[in-house]
């Protein structure tokens, strides 16, 4: 058998999107991982530990025959191979251990962070960016500054991921398929998230008709507390599935251009009255970003804990900024 070449060697060869996970921990690798298998681009995997992406990378690309997708996974040291990119995932950083708060690593995830973004400027300038990396308002916040790219495409993960959480809890309280059930909550990625059980339906039916309040502050209690609940359980590190599955929903809206309506971390420039800070709020997200902020008429109550959470952000950003990493 004879195998004739009738490619055009002038083009890539893929006509893929490329997406690069900085970060091949517990959320980078699951999150490659089911990009993959969604066969949403091919991956670059960039880790500093020597092997780890390599490694992880050639165990997903085995995986493929079996799962029956294609897609390209490659691990690597060299922040180069983020060149091309259509989208920048940065898990990079330490995870909480039990007793930790998300903001008790600031100091050394806004170093990591800022070192990663400068690679992205320099390799991948046009791409979108999607922080990961704790404390998420602060981080993504950083890769703003020190990308200086447009607020529409520096965005951060936080609300996809508590609203799954706060969605698991109601479809498990009420017995119902998690099909049926949508849930919103806004503000920082913190104790002080404002999950919304007006927003909140189940096949279209908003909770507080279908729930006691107590049940409904029981959930919200729960949803606030949702990644400190896993922390507890696993004793040395996060969540990673959920959050893993949470960035491939974000990351399909962009590559697809979906314009999915998705709460995400998006710099305010005065929504909701808020002016140069990141918040979680709902947005569209195509394959230009934030590509609008939505903001719903919230009630004094609903208000004044956006405006207690926003309060939160605001002390996590003037640490960093007193750090001077930009
Ligand atoms: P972990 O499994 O420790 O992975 C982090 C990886 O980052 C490790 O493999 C490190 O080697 C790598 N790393 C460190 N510095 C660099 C660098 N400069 N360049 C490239 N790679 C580097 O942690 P994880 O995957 O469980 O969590 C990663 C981050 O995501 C943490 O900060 C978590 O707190 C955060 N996180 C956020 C959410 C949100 O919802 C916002 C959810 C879950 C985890």
């Amino acid at each position: 058998m004879r195998w004739s070449e009738t490619k055009d060697s002038s083009k890539p060869a893929f006509n893929r999107k490329k997406v690069a996970v900085v970060g091949a921990g517990h959320v980078g690798a699951t999150a490659a991982f089911l990009a993959a298998y969604k066969e949403l681009a091919n991956i670059v995997l960039i880790d500093v530990v020597e092997g780890v992406p390599q490694g992880k990378s050639l165990d997903m690309y085995e995986a493929s025959p079996i799962l029956g997708f294609d897609a390209v996974v490659h691990g690597t040291q060299d922040y180069a191979e983020m060149a091309d990119c259509d989208l920048v995932i940065i898990t990079a950083g330490i995870a909480r251990k039990p007793g930790m708060s998300r903001d008790d690593l600031l100091s050394t995830n806004v170093k990591i962070v800022a070192e990663v973004t400068c690679n992205i400027v320099k390799y991948a300038p046009g791409c979108v960016i999607l922080v990961v990396t704790n404390p998420l308002d602060a981080m993504v916040y950083t890769a703003k500054q020190v990308s200086g790219f447009p607020k529409q495409r520096v965005i951060g993960m936080a609300g996809v991921l508590d609203s799954a959480r706060m969605r698991a809890f109601i479809a498990e309280e009420l017995d119902v398929s998690i099909e049926d059930v949508s849930a919103f909550v806004l503000g920082g990625h913190g104790d002080t998230m404002v999950p919304l059980p007006r927003y909140s339906t189940v096949a279209g039916i908003p909770i507080t008709e279908l729930m006691t309040p107590e049940q409904i502050e029981r959930i919200n209690q729960r949803t606030a507390q949702g990644g400190a609940e896993i922390v507890a359980y696993l004793k040395t590190g996060s969540a990673y599935h959920a959050p893993g599955a949470a960035v491939v929903e974000m990351a399909e809206a962009i590559l697809k251009d979906k314009k999915r309506i998705l709460p995400c971390a998006a710099y305010l420039e005065g929504e909701y009255g808020v002016k140069g800070y990141y918040l979680g709020v709902p947005c569209k997200l195509g394959g230009g970003g934030v590509e609008a902020v939505m903001e719903l008429d919230l009630s004094d109550e609903e208000s004044k804990a956006l405006h207690n959470s926003m309060e939160a952000v605001r002390k996590l950003v003037k640490q960093v900024d007193a750090l001077g990493h930009f």
